[in-house]
């Protein structure tokens, strides 16, 4: 492995994770006994990092904090736990087993997250265990959903060519597998699975890919079929373009460098879109993702982890060095990239017909969460489904759900059902909440700067009138809300997007490409409510007037001069 791994390409001290990630004997730390530690339901900050790499963050209830704080307890302690599956597809048993956890151990509520994962919110250290083992039984993992990795690999859940997501899902599952970490050490402290390593064989190469540092960063990967941009390429660090010509997977065009994530006020940290470097064929693409994780192992900045991304060491060091270098590392080169269209990067809901003669059906899903509540029995109706359907459930990269490979047999069976519970493909609602997204925020993430999931609704109900009144129910414009700047609803590339920056209070952007193509722009500072609907309503009244055919809002707002074009995450904040 090169040196570039021990140091930082600035030579300036490592961050203490990196101290945390190499003291930790590949990822087990003190963890094994932190969680039999029956005083406290925390754990201490260095075990927090590496239990990260497990799938799970130690979060507290932050609605409780003043309370408990008044009443000289500790602050509620909870876990979230991550669990992934490639391309978000799982089997109906599968279903049923995040169901029962979630009840079991969990608040009785399942996430699904913007990179096709579910979320549990709500469980104590004392359950842990006992949760991942009955993830771990389904065939489904916690193990790098979360850490300096590669994450979740996404992928475009096409319901409408059935073979070519068959082949396009192999290749997410391939990437996914190949790039997961190789220690034992979950093994062993949550399966109780046989010790392999002890404190003394620390130097014994566990992981070909990581090395015993681990990547400076996260790293993600997601794969596009055109033309829908469903899993926003041009965020991810690795982004492949699936080619098909007649129906056949021929390659994968290559983007690098996206990323969200920015500090408010910050120019030195920015979102930006990946760039096209050029194609391969499918077979090359695990050797192309691996050199490309081994580059940002080596020259990813491990001193500043606000710096420390992917995009950071592609703009410092400029694409041509990282297109030279990879080719090198490859020992060969990437063809020139083929011609592709992406339309749109939102999900299409209801029923559709696949190739492959089965049915599909596209549930909307508000802002990923699902659960019971009075008048809508979501949770119920899913659980009831998952009982008969044989086929498969695709979670999206849009937070939504489908009910997949449903046979021209079952599908009365399944559509009494979404009757019967009311599930709906979105259709009641305006297009803009169609297209809308919202990350978690608050209560659970510590880092929520305002509210997100919990307040998004009710803002959008306040939208939706302008929208009737300008007579644009039904125009497609994709809309974002986030609680901090992390950027989890991938909030840079929508056409308008709120992102929390104090309780009640958000900036405001327009502009993003509606196939998730462009970042918008600042357009509102530190707004609240009242501001951000006074604002909205002008422009949107503008559009419904002045906008030309099958012109999108986002082009809208910069031809219409509401905000400048950016072109790349370096002008964001200019
Ligand atoms: Fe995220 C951190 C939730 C997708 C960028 N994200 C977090 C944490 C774990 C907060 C923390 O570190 O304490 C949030 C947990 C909240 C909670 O209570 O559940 C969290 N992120 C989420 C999810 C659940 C949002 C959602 O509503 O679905 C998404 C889970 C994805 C998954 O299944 O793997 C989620 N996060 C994303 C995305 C979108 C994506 O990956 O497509 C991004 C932007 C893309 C990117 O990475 O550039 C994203 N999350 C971040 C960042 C900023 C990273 C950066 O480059 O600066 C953080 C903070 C960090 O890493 O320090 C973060
Ligand atoms: Fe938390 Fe910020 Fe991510 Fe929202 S965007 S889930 S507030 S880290």
């Amino acid at each position: 492995m090169s040196e570039n791994n021990l140091l930082s390409p600035n030579s300036a001290p490592h961050s203490d994770v990196e101290r945390i990630k190499r003291e930790s004997n590949y990822l087990r730390g003190t963890l094994a006994e932190t969680l039999e530690d029956r005083i406290t339901g925390s754990i201490p900050d260095d075990d927090n990092r590496l239990m990260k790499f497990h799938g799970s963050y130690m979060q507290d209830d932050r609605d409780l904090r003043n309370e408990r704080q008044k009443q000289k307890l500790e602050p509620a302690y909870q876990f979230m736990l991550r669990v992934r599956a490639p391309g978000g597809v799982v089997t109906p048993d599968q279903w049923l087993m995040m169901d029962r956890i979630a009840q079991k151990y969990a608040n009785g509520t399942i996430r699904l997250t913007t990179r096709q994962s579910f979320q549990l919110h709500g469980v104590l250290k004392w359950n842990m265990k006992k949760t991942i083992r009955e993830v771990n039984d389904a065939l489904l993992s916690t193990l790098a959903a979360c850490g300096d990795v590669n994450r979740n690999v996404m992928c475009n859940p096409n319901p409408y060519q059935s073979e070519v997501h068959g082949e396009v899902y192999e290749w997410a599952s391939r990437l996914s597998e190949h790039l997961n970490p190789r220690t034992r050490a979950y093994h062993e402290i949550w399966l109780d699975g046989e010790k392999v390593l002890d404190s003394r064989d620390n130097d014994t190469e566990e992981e070909p890919i990581y090395g015993p540092v681990y990547l400076p960063r996260k790293f993600k990967i997601g794969i596009a079929v055109p033309p829908s941009n469903d899993v926003d390429v041009f965020s991810q660090d690795l982004g492949l373009v699936a080619i098909v010509e007649e129906g056949k997977l021929i390659g994968f065009n290559i983007s690098v460098g996206g990323g969200m994530g920015m500090t408010h006020g910050d120019p030195n940290t920015y979102p930006q879109v990946g760039q096209v470097i050029g194609f391969c064929k499918p077979e090359q693409i695990i050797d192309v993702a691996e050199k490309t994780v081994t580059i940002q192992r080596d020259y990813g900045d491990r001193s500043v982890r606000k710096h420390a991304r992917f995009k950071y060491t592609i703009d410092d060091r400029g694409i041509d060095w990282f297109i030279g270098e990879l080719h090198n590392r490859l020992g060969w080169q990437l063809e020139a990239p083929r011609p592709y269209r992406f339309d749109h990067s939102g999900d299409r809901y209801g029923w559709v017909k696949g190739s492959n003669s089965k049915w599909h059906f596209t549930l909307f899903i508000q802002n990923g969460r699902v659960k019971d509540e009075d008048g809508y029995l979501l949770m119920t109706g899913l659980r009831e489904i998952a009982k008969v359907h044989t086929g498969d459930f695709r979670l999206t990269p849009n937070q939504n759900l489908i009910i997949g490979n449903v046979t021209a047999k079952k599908k009365k069976q399944i559509e009494a059902l979404i009757e019967e519970y009311g599930l709906t493909d979105g259709s009641r609602y305006t297009a803009l909440r169609r297209n809308s997204m919202a990350c978690v925020a608050l209560p659970t993430c510590g880092l929520a700067m305002a509210e997100s999931e919990r307040y998004f609704p009710t803002l959008l109900e306040k939208i939706e009138p302008m929208l009737a009144e300008a007579g644009l129910q039904n125009e497609d414009i994709v809309i974002r809300m986030t609680g901090c700047p992390n950027g989890c609803a991938r909030p840079a590339l929508a056409e308008i997007a709120f992102i929390g920056k104090a309780p009640g209070k958000y900036n405001m952007y327009l502009g993003g490409g509606f196939a998730g193509e462009r970042l918008n722009k600042l357009y509102k500072e530190n707004i609240g409510e009242a501001e951000i609907l006074e604002s909205l309503k002008p422009i949107i009244a503008h559009y419904g007037k002045e906008r030309k055919e099958g012109e999108h809002f986002g082009d809208f707002v910069i031809r219409a001069g509401y905000v400048k074009e950016v072109r790349s995450g370096q002008d964001f904040h200019s």
